[in-house]
């Protein structure tokens, strides 16, 4: 490890390639130009005397201001703010018999990659946690070339034409005449948008719920959203969708404690990712493969190739291929997670595109996004775009920034005079495209199979859970209040092709009624899909859930160190709060660290709450209007809270429990002061809910 950073897991072949291009100051190193001056004075510019004026001739101070001033690239016009790491991947059994992709081939190769996860709207600056799909982009560095899987968190898009992403997003992004507002859905221009292109609904079914405001990066599954194909060493091709899994569950946060973290804590997802990482609580994600045999292609109900439509886990069961765990952050945000340049076009052997009108445009826009935003052609140079097989192996020169020297005196192919180096490759090692035959007139339509806008968005209703449906539609209701009337209206009449209790729950949230009724045939009768449903997620997991125990002077030191002990050894980050920083004087008489302040870690940055038992300590709480607010805030954002001995006082005086009375689900209190195995092993398993929804917000709470 170097003296200023620089992490000590060297890691895998793409980490040690970037080796040689990061810079580590040692001990000894002194201040120098960006030519190798050593710099004697960096506090004061070259002056005609000290009150003179400053000197054309400070080629130090010009070098220093116009380094600065050129600092800035332009932000990526959609997916501005993001976050990523590094990490491998690695495939659990040969998928020879599917692709001929060698990094699915063999289950001991380490493949390096990159992800870089993000939200859409928002720009570099914006918040986490607003409403918005999420970006997951994997860069795999393959020993056949970089495949980049460009993906997001919701299996299905917004649109199915690529000639509407300009418009799409041109409607979701802040309105053009004030720039409001910023990274948020709720305007009249995504609402007008939505209402006029109706193949929109379904992704606005999944944008309402609870997949656009997720817990952290770790708990977010992922899509490749399009259909691809694999192909395998005899030429045979079958469909693919890819999925990512991931190992802590789906969970998400709850839309009121969204909104506050965006202003107490902004950056929570990425700081998230960064701690887990740096604490070696390393993210995970399974590779899942739905496979579509070619012969198959047209018996569903939908269009394989419209992205505006997934293949339901029960029609296609998803096939655990392979796992992706991300071991180490970025050693430069801007270098790595700005500069990393993600294109659909990053393919390999063995995996090969469909005719998916809106991936067709994709392979266009990706190669030319980069070229503005990186400032030329040669942005496969950038370190974290390099591959770590030999690349740049062609005829291609020059350009802004052109970092290769390509020796010899041919730049052309086919040559005599280089022997014709480099040659072409062969097919059973380059790569070939799939040889569908098209045969068709040239023509701007849209097949009759995509036609149907709105009975998936009836699936995805109909597979949610009570809870995961109030969210959907107090989504609505929030989104909806804040657009004119008139496209309110224009919503509500388009709900009624989705479900009919959907529709009368946001009309009456509205004070609206539907004003015309849905098209012929709609809404469709549907099967369920209880694999979209986040509730059936895994919850067996506290690993990197965030406990804060609530404690006073007075508090029970017994009690916050043995539950902090057993919290930490399920997997807990766990933090002892309190109203002052310091020593907390605790009832025993000794003292115990404090790990902040309640105003500096709100409860909106917890999973859940502890209360130790210690008399004083509990008036001390009560008498703590912060305290008791964090309390009441825990309450209404579902999250399990625990209490022993005396600690039950303050939920008593918070008017959360009432003595005598059942508890609340997800609320454990003990009489005892002391924290018994028991006791943290019932929490442990509280925590493991995550949620407890049946006490969803309660009005009356003040908080
Ligand atoms: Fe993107 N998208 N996109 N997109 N997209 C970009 O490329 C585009 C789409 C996705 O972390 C841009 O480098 C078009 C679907 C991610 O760097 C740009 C269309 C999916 C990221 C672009 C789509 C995505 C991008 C902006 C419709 C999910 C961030 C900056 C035809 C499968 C990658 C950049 C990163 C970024 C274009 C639709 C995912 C402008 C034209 C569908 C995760 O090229």
């Amino acid at each position: 490890m170097s003296l200023f950073g620089g992490k000590t897991n060297a890691g895998n072949a793409k980490v040690k390639a970037l080796e040689p291009f990061r810079v580590h100051v040692q001990e000894d190193d002194e201040l120098t130009t960006n030519q190798g001056l050593k710099i004697v004075d960096n506090q004061n510019s070259l002056r005609a005397g000290p009150r003179g004026p400053t000197l054309l001739e400070d080629f130090i101070l010009r070098e220093k201001i116009t380094h600065f001033d050129h600092e800035r690239i332009p932000e990526r016009v959609v997916h501005a703010r993001g976050a990523a790491a590094h990490g491998y991947f690695q495939v659990y059994e040969s998928l020879a018999p599917l692709t001929r992709a060698k990094f699915l081939q063999d289950p001991s190769k380490i493949t390096p990659v990159f992800v870089r996860f993000s939200t859409v709207g928002g720009s570099r600056g914006s918040a986490d946690t607003v409403r918005d799909v999420r970006g997951f982009a994997t860069k795999f560095y393959t020993e056949e070339g970089n495949f980049d899987l460009v993906g997001n968190n919701m299996p299905v898009f917004f649109i199915q034409d690529a000639i509407k992403f300009p418009d799409f997003v041109h409607s979701v992004k802040p309105e053009p005449h004030n720039e409001i507002p910023q990274a948020s859905s709720a305007h009249d221009t995504l609402w007008d948008f939505v209402t006029q292109q109706t193949e929109t609904t379904h992704m606005i079914m999944w944008l309402m719920s609870d997949r656009a405001i997720p817990r952290s990066y770790a708990n977010m599954e992922g899509f490749g959203v399009h259909t691809f194909r694999l192909v395998n060493e005899d030429g045979k091709s079958r469909f693919v969708k890819f999925h990512w899994k991931p190992k802590l569950g789906v969970h998400s946060l709850v839309w009121d404690e969204t909104q506050k973290l965006a202003g107490k804590n902004s950056d929570i997802n990425r700081q998230d990712l960064w701690e887990q990482i740096e604490a070696g609580a390393f993210p995970e994600w399974e590779l899942g493969l739905q496979i579509v045999e070619e012969s198959d292609e047209m018996k569903f109900d939908f269009d394989l190739l419209d992205p505006t439509k997934l293949i339901p886990e029960e029609l296609v069961p998803v096939k655990i291929v392979g796992k992706m765990v991300l071991n180490r952050n970025p050693d430069n945000y801007f270098a790595e997670t700005e500069q990393v340049a993600f294109c659909v076009s990053n393919i390999v052997p063995g995996i090969d595109f469909t005719n998916d009108a809106l991936m067709q445009g994709r392979l266009f826009s990706y190669l030319d996004t980069q070229l503005l935003r990186l400032g030329g052609p040669n942005f496969h140079e950038i370190p974290i775009n390099q591959p770590i097989c030999p690349f740049r192996i062609n005829n291609q020169r020059d350009g802004l920034h052109r970092q290769a020297i390509n020796v010899g005196k041919t730049n052309y192919d086919i040559n005599s005079i280089s022997k014709g180096l480099p040659k072409q490759s062969i097919a059973k090692r380059g790569y070939v495209s799939y040889a569908e035959r098209i045969d068709a007139n040239k023509i701007r339509e849209r097949s009759a199979t995509f036609d149907d806008h709105f009975s998936q968005a009836t699936l995805f209703w109909l597979s949610m859970s009570p809870v995961e449906q109030d969210h959907i539609v107090k989504a609505f209701t929030f989104e909806l209040s804040k657009v004119q009337e008139v496209i309110r209206q224009r919503m509500i009449n388009q709900l009624q092709n989705v479900d009919n209790v959907l529709t009368q729950r946001v009309a009456h949230n509205l004070g609206l009624l539907p004003t015309e009724g849905p098209q012929p045939g709609f809404p469709k009768k549907v099967t369920p899909s209880p694999a979209l449903s986040q509730m059936n997620t895994k919850k067996d997991s506290v690993a990197t859930r965030k406990v804060a125990i609530l404690a006073a002077d007075g508090s029970d030191g017994k009690a916050i160190s043995d539950m902090k002990k057993a919290l930490e050894a399920a997997g807990c980050c766990v933090k002892v709060i309190a109203s002052h920083m310091g020593q907390l004087k605790v009832s025993t008489g000794s003292q115990i660290e404090i790990d902040g302040t309640i105003p500096a870690n709100p409860s909106i940055l917890f999973d859940a709450v502890f209360i130790p038992g210690g008399k004083e300590g509990s008036i001390n709480l009560q008498n703590c209007g912060a305290a008791v607010h964090y309390g009441l805030e825990t309450y209404i954002h579902c999250k399990p809270i625990a209490a022993v001995g005396e600690g039950a006082n303050y939920l008593a005086a918070s008017r959360l429990i009432t003595k005598g009375d059942t508890l609340p689900s997800g609320v454990l209190v003990s009489e005892n002061d002391v924290v018994t195995n028991d006791f943290a092993g019932q929490f442990i398993k509280n925590i493991k809910q995550h949620r407890f929804f049946d006490r969803e917000r309660i009005d009356s709470i003040p908080a």
